[in-house]
This record gives structure tokens, C-alpha cells and sequence, in this order.
């Protein structure tokens, strides 16, 4: 097991962790957010403007990788981190969550999942001896079980098989591992808090370095999913990371780091940027919004990057025209937002003052409290 996890101080006002998690390519203090590169690339961004809106630590993908171009050719490369040029540390997924979010006509079966492709309909199959053979290919740090990912709302009955064969497949996946790299399991089990105990348990028995949270920010309410992340804060082992997967809207990580959370992913500070979205110290602007026809104001008052030295105007032009340098920019916004926001978090941490945080952060901004 080649990473190694210590928490290092705990938030006296919200029992919230700081931590400090070592990889091979990579020293990183948690809380930590870090952003997607799907196929060996962020959206629009270079590897050096990676490193300045990150930590150095970033998210590849299994399913997509294994599809496009294939994982013998990334592994060629010398995995994910030569392919794209990339000297920080990696994390995958192991595709458990794009069989089920993407595949059409899946058929789950205690081997694996049979399902056809998103795009072509060509059958394909995903085990879990598959998927951790895929990510040792792609040689990422921290690597991720194979599971499914259950709809929210499934009965207790379907809830429960499912997490059953989730497990399997953990203890499937930990005995194919031929590598070091650092395999996490997945807490599944929906809304139902007692079957996310078994299941944190048992895989806590497998002794895992490290726990994800998978199954959430899938259709329940907010509510729900804090609910959820507070219930499990004193369930999952608490000497290691826990992982929230594909959870990354600016309230999502102020809430859940409260609630024990020490990593996050999410395609979201990227996404919303190609569609002209920017995540703000103020909140969330959409940049073409004819409010900004002629506002000069930098995009962040509060947070110098290399985006603020246009003007509101001249990036709603950008959308408007549909020129990339807008997608370029407002990704780099976001993900230099979020760096920002997680920097001021584990600041909030160490002066025991993270749920004055939260108060001050609903306060000066427009994101969304439940
Ligand atoms: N499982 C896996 N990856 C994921 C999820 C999951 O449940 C989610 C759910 N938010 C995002 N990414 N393997």
C-alpha cells in the first residue's frame, strides 16, 4: 500500500479533519478537491495550467480510458501520468459509475456487468478482476473498486442484494491486485443508513486503505445526501481518507467536509464552464447574461488568476461568439475558485472556526442553502 494518511488537526467548532495524505507522485494536506481529466485531459486545460488550479492531484477514468484509446496504448506511455504529460498524482475510477450512468441495456451479473457501449451498442463486459487490470494499466496512485451505483430510490430488498454483490466484487478486486497502488472500497447502499452501516463495515473488515462514498449526488436531495455523509462520519474507519465521488458543487464541500469528508471529485466547475457558467467568491455568474453586456468588472473581485484581467463584457462576448478561449477561461475560473474555497476551508479547520465559515460563505454568496 504505496500512500500513507494522518490526520493532523480537528476542527474544535465542527469536528471537521485535516489530513495530510502522501503519494508517491505527491504530498497533499486534506480536505482536498480534486478536478476530472476523464479521458488523460481537463477540458481545455494544459497540464501547466492544471498544476496552478489544483493541488496536484487529479481524476482518470477507467471506462472511458479502456474504450478510447485503450489502456495498452496509455500504458505505453508509462500510464495516465506519461500519456498526457502530467507529473502530479492520479486517482481513477474504476467505471463502475459510467456502466451505469452511460450503457445501455446492462445485465448485471455475479461476474460482472454485460452492457453495450454508450455510443456504438458494441457488447462489452466489466469485472472486477477487469477493472483493477484496466487501472493497473493506467498506473494512477489511488485506484477504486468496481461497484454499482444503485439508483436512490430502489426498494430495500434490490438495496440490499446490490450491496451484497458490491462487496463481492470489493474482495474480488483487493485479492486481483497485483500492484501497490492504493485500492479504496466503496460504501454503497442508497438512503438506507442501515445498510450503508453493514456495508461500511464490511468493507472495513477488508481493511481498505482508503473508504469512498459512492451513490450519492445521483437524484436525492441535497438533504439527503448530508444527511447520508453525517450519518456515516462515525461509521467509516476514521484513520483513513474518505473519498466522496462525483460530489463537487461549492456548498456540497463546505457541508460534507463537516461532515468528515477528505476528498472530492466532480465534473461539475468544468462542466458548467463550457456552458458559460463561473463559480465565484461571490457565487455562481452566468457569464451570458446580458447584465454583462458592458460590465468591465473582472469576473472574481476577490480571487487574482489570469482570467481577471478581462472584463465580464469581453467573456460574455466570448460565449456569445462561441469561442473556446471562453470555455478556457471560465475552467480555469472554477477550478481556481474551488482550489481557493478548499484552501480557506482547511484554513477554517485549523483555527476551529469552520461553522463560522459556513455562516460567513452562505452569507457572501448565492450558493444554495438547505
Ligand atoms: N461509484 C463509482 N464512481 C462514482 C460514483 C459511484 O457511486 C459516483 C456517485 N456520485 C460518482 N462516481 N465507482
Amino acid at each position: 500500500m504505496s500512500i500513507k494518511f494522518e490526520i493532523t488537526h480537528i476542527c474544535k467548532q465542527s469536528g471537521a479533519r485535516l489530513g495530510k495524505l502522501t503519494t508517491p507522485h505527491g504530498v497533499f494536506e486534506t480536505p482536498i478537491f480534486m478536478p476530472v481529466g476523464t479521458l488523460a485531459t481537463v477540458k481545455t486545460l494544459t497540464p501547466e495550467e492544471i498544476k496552478e488550479v489544483s493541488e496536484g492531484l487529479i481524476l482518470g477514468n477507467t471506462y472511458h480510458l479502456w474504450q478510447q484509446p485503450g489502456e495498452q496504448l496509455v500504458k505505453k506511455h508509462g500510464g495516465i501520468r506519461g500519456f498526457m504529460n502530467w507529473d502530479g498524482a492520479l486517482l481513477t475510477d474504476s467505471g463502475g459509475f459510467q456502466v451505469f450512468s452511460l450503457a445501455k441495456m446492462r445485465d448485471i451479473k455475479e461476474e460482472g456487468v454485460y452492457f453495450k457501449h454508450h455510443k456504438s451498442g458494441a457488447p462489452l463486459f466489466l469485472s472486477p478482476e477487469k477493472a483493477i487490470e484496466i487501472q493497473e494499466a493506467l498506473g494512477a496512485d489511488i485506484i477504486m473498486s468496481f461497484d454499482e451505483c444503485p439508483p436512490p430510490y430502489e426498494t430495500t430488498d434490490y438495496m440490499k442484494k446490490s450491496v451484497e454483490r458490491t462487496l463481492r466484487w470489493a474482495k474480488r478486486g483487493k485479492d486481483a491486485l497485483t500492484t501497490d497502488q492504493a485500492l479504496f472500497g466503496i460504501v454503497q447502499g442508497g438512503l438506507d443508513k442501515e445498510i450503508r452501516k453493514y456495508c461500511a463495515e464490511k468493507l472495513a473488515e477488508m481493511d481498505f486503505p482508503g473508504y469512498s462514498i459512492g451513490g450519492l449526488s445521483v437524484g436525492e436531495t441535497k438533504e439527503e445526501m448530508y444527511e447520508m455523509t453525517e450519518y456515516l462520519n462515525d461509521i467509516i474507519p476514521k484513520n483513513k481518507p474518505r473519498y466522496l465521488m462525483g460530489v463537487g458543487a461549492p456548498e456540497d464541500l463546505v457541508e460534507n467536509v463537516i461532515n468528515g469528508v477528505d476528498m472530492f471529485d466532480c465534473v461539475l466547475p468544468t462542466r458548467i464552464a463550457r456552458h458559460g457558467t463561473a463559480l465565484t467568491t461571490e457565487g455562481k455568474v452566468v457569464i451570458k447574461n446580458n447584465i454583462y453586456a458592458e460590465d468591465f468588472s473582472s469576473i472574481d473581485p476577490n480571487l487574482k488568476t489570469p482570467v481577471s484581467k478581462y472584463t465580464k463584457s469581453y467573456l460574455r462576448h466570448l460565449f456569445k461568439a462561441n469561442e473556446i478561449l471562453g470555455m478556457r477561461l471560465i475552467s480555469y475560473q472554477n477550478l481556481a475558485y474551488l482550489k481557493h474555497l478548499m484552501a480557506e476551508i482547511r484554513q477554517a479547520i485549523k483555527e476551529d472556526r469552520l461553522l463560522d465559515f459556513k455562516e460567513e460563505f452562505y452569507k457572501k454568496t448565492n450558493y444554495p442553502k438547505v
